[in-house]
């Protein structure tokens, strides 16, 4: 037995939540995906932060603010080296994933989209990494393209290859499918796009909370991800970019901070990281995002990796002895969801029999719809793990799924 499992029941016992019940049965939370669970140390550090230290930051002299300021820039620090960016400038505060892609979709496409160009995505992808890209390719005459993907769920790279050309300004794909758990070779993808010297966003919303990500050895240009999918609050999100990219591209939005002089006749603008974070920001957001990078260096990244690596392993060695289940996404390299459809049963009714019973999955498309189009499905059940599930939740669910089965059946 490993030291993690050995411990599992002092980690659980950091997140409140877990000991709760639903309908008198113990939850068992496997709606990761969607956002993850927050231990008391994200919880008790805003609390405090609310409790001692609130104020404006960026302006006041007063000693408040200075402090405020000071805890927010060393969370920014913290979220650097989390992820390995050279500069801490490079760093961008945003309300989460779907904003920082908004971001970089107005900024840059603004700026490099002209008519006839073409922006890469791929079928994998969330709403939020298609939808900014179609409403700036129709504003600015260009056009989306797509990589398709084979039955198991998997880019299929020769196409990728293929679609790369001259009209290419920028590839924007996902770095785990939140709806099928594939690990994409974004190494590969970014290589071949910097041949031509195409830049490539990462949407990193399911990577960050399970693996070790280094955007300098990615060499990515811009990689996008969500505090609140790595126990950390809600409504606080990073959008890293190399510096040469975000000083050439114009701020999104106007507004306080972002600011270096205005007058009626013209502004000029802050430097980075300011440049792009116009207005208060989410200060006590900030703040509980570097207790939850913390929280993940204390416990390890590895460890969490290989820990939900075991989770998966195991529900999928359990879910495919179940016969009438169907696993939908079936890829070599895949992180900590399963996603499943039993039959012709609607996803929706085994979501709300097993929830019944304690269990939490989401149900539907994950805001991937063209994915499940491409599979010709509505969507899916989808069980998502973090590192704090454990090997008997996931036997509860196994025979929860049993009973959903045998009562719809
Ligand atoms: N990209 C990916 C890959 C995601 O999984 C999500 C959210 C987003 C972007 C958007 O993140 P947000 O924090 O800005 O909302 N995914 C999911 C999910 O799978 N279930 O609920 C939200």
């Amino acid at each position: 037995m490993t030291n993690f499992q050995q411990n599992i029941n002092k980690i659980r016992a950091d997140f409140p939540i877990l000991s709760r019940k639903v309908y008198g049965k113990p939850l068992i939370y496997l709606d990761n995906a969607a956002s993850s669970q927050k231990p008391s140390q994200v919880i008790d550090t805003i609390s405090h932060y609310y409790e001692n230290e609130h104020s404006n930051i960026h302006r006041g002299v007063h000693h408040l603010s200075a402090e405020a300021t000071k805890r927010y820039e060393e969370a920014r620090k913290t979220v650097q080296r989390f992820i390995g960016a050279e500069h801490s400038h490079e760093i961008i505060f945003t309300k989460g994933t779907t904003d920082a892609i908004n971001l970089v979709a107005n900024s840059f496409g603004n700026k490099f989209l002209n008519e006839g160009d073409e922006v890469i995505v791929s079928t994998l992808e969330h709403h939020s990494n298609i939808v900014p890209w179609q409403m700036i390719c129709e504003a600015r005459g260009a056009m989306l393209k797509v990589i398709p993907i084979n039955e198991a769920g998997e880019l299929l790279i020769d196409e990728f290859k293929l679609l790369l050309s001259d009209k290419t300004k920028i590839v924007a794909v996902n770095h785990v499918s939140n709806a099928l758990g594939t690990i994409n070779p974004i190494k590969e993808i970014i290589t071949e796009a910097k041949r031509r010297d195409i830049p490539v966003l990462i949407d990193g919303a399911q990577a960050v909370p399970h693996m070790k990500v280094d955007v300098q050895e990615l060499d990515c240009d811009f990689y996008a991800f969500s505090s609140h999918k790595m126990f950390g609050p809600t409504g606080v999100g990073i959008l890293y970019g190399k510096e040469k990219l975000l000083n050439d591209i114009p701020p999104y939005q106007g507004g306080g901070d972002m600011i270096d002089k205005v007058t009626f006749e013209k502004t000029t603008y802050n430097d980075l990281p300011h440049k792009f974070e116009a207005g208060t920001p989410n200060i006590a957001g900030g703040i509980g995002l570097k207790a939850a990078i913390d929280y993940m260096n204390e416990i390890g990244v590895e460890n969490i990796a290989a820990a939900e690596r075991e989770l998966l392993d195991y529900a999928t060695q359990e879910i495919t002895q179940i016969e009438s289940v169907r696993l939908i996404g079936t890829a070599k390299e895949e992180a900590s969801v399963l996603s499943f459809l039993v039959k012709d049963i609607h996803p929706y009714d085994i979501g709300t029999i097993l929830d019944r019973l304690g269990v939490a999955v989401r149900t539907g498309h994950h805001c991937t719809e063209p994915l499940m189009d491409r599979f010709k499905i509505p969507g899916t059940v989808r069980a998502s793990f973090a590192f704090y599930n454990t090997k008997s939740e996931i036997d509860v669910f196994i025979s929860a799924l049993k009973k959903a089965i045998s009562m719809l059946s």
